[in-house]
């Protein structure tokens, strides 16, 4: 098989990258390397949970009253544990743990990145072999470096955010990450262990075909949203009926419209006042690489990204996806 020597690999572009800021310091490089690094490693488990011994719940349950996959707290602890090896992280904020991790140690106090993810994103997939994904978040600390890092480093806006990116576990593996300097996707060669620049520059469609939505929620959610969801699926649509996809992974749902075009949205509903997606390790991340990209992104009455955080797992109605479908989707909910 040839070789993807046309293709560039991540380091190598993280370090192209770099060498474009001449006062760059080669962390936040270093640190999206790290993260490839631990994709690689949640990957290479995710490929073999049937047979090896990591399917199935762990017996607890996570923060959110959810029942703990064993991949979730293997997932977890890669990502940890690569981090706080490296010395590009001062600490991290998960879905899996109620309390932030500051790894409080001479390297780490002296970096001056923190990171918050949710390590499997569509948990309930894992034990049918249907896709689930990694998230993450990378913030400029706002405490003082060579001090360890403070819950205040992980309650910042969204706008603040200086990467975000996923991991996703599909077909292939891709990784996909956003700085202010654009989206650029990576799919993981499984042979030789190496992340190849796929899908460059990537930039959401203004309109498509999709919308993502929970239809179990039909009736317990506004009526203008309602409303809106009939209107996709009207042959009125000037896009025709669209397609309802729904994968049970928001990173899966968001990914195939930044592919494609649509919207996924899991709004407040009867049960969840608050909808379902938490804003600092879900919404965040998608809603920035969703706004380089030139999609949109909000929660139902503002920019997502202008929401300031309260506590690092606080929920919050999230719509996200091509912005022409997104204007037409507050259209009706301003109605
Ligand atoms: P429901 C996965 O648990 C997740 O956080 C998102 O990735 C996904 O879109 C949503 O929850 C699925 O939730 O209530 O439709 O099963």
């Amino acid at each position: 098989m040839q070789q993807n020597s046309q293709f560039m690999t991540l380091d190598e572009f993280t370090i192209q990258q770099l060498r474009m800021f001449p006062h760059a310091t080669g962390e936040l490089s270093g640190l999206l390397r790290g993260i490839g690094l631990a994709a690689k490693r949640v990957n290479y488990e995710i490929n073999r949970a049937g047979i090896a011994d990591i399917l199935g719940a762990e017996g607890g349950r996570n923060i959110q009253g959810e029942e703990v996959q064993k991949l979730d707290v293997y997932a977890n602890n890669v990502f940890k544990e690569v981090l706080r090896a490296g010395i590009n992280c001062a600490g991290v904020a998960s879905e899996e743990d109620e309390e932030i991790t500051v790894f409080d140690d001479a390297r780490s106090n002296r970096s001056k990145y923190v990171l918050l993810m949710d390590p499997v994103d569509g948990s309930g997939n894992i034990d049918i072999n249907i896709t689930i994904g990694s998230i993450f978040s990378i913030y400029k600390r706002v405490s003082e470096l060579g001090k360890p890092a403070e819950l205040r480093d992980f309650l910042q806006p969204g706008t603040r955010q200086v990467a975000a990116g996923y991991v996703l576990y599909g077909s292939s593996t891709i990784l996909v990450y956003a700085t202010r300097r654009g989206v650029n996707g990576f799919t993981l060669d499984n042979a030789i262990g190496e992340f190849y620049l796929s899908h460059p520059d990537l930039r959401f469609p203004s309109h498509g075909p999709f919308y993502s939505f929970d239809n179990r929620y039909y009736h317990f959610i506004e009526e203008k949203l309602r409303a809106y969801v009939d209107f996709c699926i009207s042959p009125e649509n000037k896009s025709g009926p669209l397609w309802n996809r729904y994968y049970g992974c928001m990173v899966a749902d968001t990914h195939r419209n930044l592919l494609k075009g649509g919207v996924f949205f899991y709004p407040a509903v009867s049960d969840k006042p608050n909808g379902k997606l938490r804003l600092c390790y879900e919404c965040n991340p998608m809603a920035f690489i969703t706004e380089i990209a030139g999609g949109k992104a909000t929660d139902g009455n503002g920019r997502t990204l202008e929401i300031q955080p309260d506590h690092i797992h606080q929920r919050c109605p999230f719509f996200v996806g091509s912005a022409d479908m997104i204007d037409e989707l507050m259209g009706f909910m301003q109605k």
